[in-house]
């Protein structure tokens, strides 16, 4: 097997703060122990095969800017299918990530039928079976890829023709046994065109309503074949379609109730979705810690001036820290990771780029975990919460929550007590330098 990325010697290993290395991580140490637990079992990385192996740096105004052989159209396409597979796992291993994640179209072409795409998958995920027992690489999550065909130009599980709905579960079953098969953690829908480009042709509640058989279908087949990851809705509110009905963790948790699903399922939160939802990273996850639907995370990130999905790699601590703490919050990953669903820029030509964006992402990563780490062993924003809230942890706060007054008791109790409640300050400011403090000094 020919090697790809000449450049790097396998595994990026961690060399410090101090390192200038471009080829080491300055803080993911995978082994160290923080809150008793290892980087890497806290961090549970994860690089997807789509835009990294499958994407070869197009846009709507220019053709693929990369090298990718495989991405050659004159290639028989499970031949490249195949070298794309080997180059994948030799950057997987190289980086030393311990998960990777794909769609089903990225790793095996589609075929002239469906029982052709069928076996053309199965080829491929044989081999995947054999690169995985070689490096030890274990499966974050598979996907069917129920977008980019142009079948699915008006949806998939919500399209107006039954039989589109009918292909795009065949194609989903296919893909969960391939992913059980494979021992994945979980499994991923991403509704790319499960919502309209207008209302004008769009019967809203039918399309709710095939979505909620569908995904019940999912859930039901998931115990049939006893595969035991997490199935996860990965909310977005737009882009392609100009709205999608998952269109954050708010709203796919309402979705969840009304259709019976919410011990079930729960969602894999991207950054950049989040924002383009009009929400931070952490009001994401704190939402889905919230309603128990928190699963995992693509931990791209957006552009502030920018309104579309660029799938940068994230490499803002403070932005990550803050989600981080809230997955700690909630009791950290099960089944769950941070994946990569990153997209280099389009100039960043050099195989080695495709390093560079994960090394960074990844210690962006892992300083965040030490900053919300510090952040709860320290309980000084914990300690000024509980504060905020005490009046609630009392008897008579605890009474307010139980059904044991209505309107009209309090009304009664206002007026016997003479109740006059003052504000009291919300420290916002005190608590931001809290968190700065923090970040400069997480080691
Ligand atoms: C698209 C996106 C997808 C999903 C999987 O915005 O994030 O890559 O993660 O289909
Ligand atoms: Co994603």
């Amino acid at each position: 097997m020919a090697d790809f990325f000449t450049d790097v010697s396998s595994p990026i290993a961690f060399a410090g703060p101090d390192s200038d290395d471009p080829f080491s991580f300055r803080w993911y140490d995978k082994d160290r122990l923080v809150m008793g637990k290892r980087m890497e079992d806290h961090l549970r990385f994860a690089a997807c095969y789509w835009h990294s192996f499958n994407w070869p740096g197009s846009d709507i105004f220019g053709d693929g800017t990369f090298d990718r052989p495989w991405l050659n159209p004159a290639m028989d396409p499970m031949e490249a299918a195949h070298l794309k597979m080997d180059a994948a796992f030799e950057f997987f291993s190289k980086l030393g990530v311990p998960f990777f994640s794909f769609h089903d179209r990225d790793i095996a072409p589609e075929g002239a039928t469906f029982a052709e795409s069928c076996s053309n998958l199965d080829t491929m995920i044989d081999y995947a079976a054999s690169h995985m027992e070689r490096t030890g690489l274990k499966l974050l999550w598979g996907t069917a890829q129920l977008f980019f065909q142009p079948r699915f130009a008006a949806g998939a599980a919500t399209n107006p023709d039954p039989d589109v709905f009918r292909y795009a579960a065949a194609q989903l079953k296919h893909c969960l046994d391939a992913t059980h098969r494979l021992g994945g953690a979980n499994y991923v829908l991403w509704g790319g065109r499960e919502g309209y480009e207008t209302l004008l042709n769009t019967r809203m509640g039918a399309e709710l309503d095939q979505l909620g058989r569908f995904l019940n279908m999912v859930v039901q087949y998931k115990h049939d074949i006893g595969f035991e990851g997490a199935i996860l809705l990965e909310p977005k509110p737009q882009e392609p379609t100009k709205h999608q009905y998952d269109y954050d963790s708010a709203t796919v948790y309402g979705f969840l109730k009304r259709y019976g699903l919410e011990n079930e399922i729960k969602v894999n939160i991207e950054v950049n979705h989040a924002t383009l939802g009009g929400h931070d990273f952490n009001h994401e996850v704190a939402q889905a810690v919230s309603c128990g639907i928190f699963g995992s995370v693509d931990a791209n990130r957006g552009d502030d001036r920018l309104g579309w999905d660029t799938d940068q790699f994230p490499n803002s601590v403070e932005q990550m820290s803050l989600g981080v703490y809230e997955i700690l919050r909630g009791g950290g990953f099960t089944t769950g990771g941070f994946m990569f669903d990153t997209k280099l820029r389009r100039q960043s030509l050099d195989r080695s780029d495709l390093f560079h964006g994960h090394i960074g992402a990844m210690d962006t990563m892992a300083r965040s975990l030490l900053v919300a780490a510090a952040l709860i062993e320290s309980g000084e924003l914990e300690a000024l919460v509980a504060a905020r809230y005490a009046g609630w942890d009392t008897e008579e706060g605890a009474k307010l929550l139980s059904g044991a007054y209505g309107l009209a008791d309090l009304h009664q109790q206002v007026l016997a007590d003479n109740i006059d409640p003052t504000p009291r300050s919300g420290q916002q400011e005190l608590i931001e330098n809290l968190i700065n403090r923090t970040i400069e000094r997480a080691r």
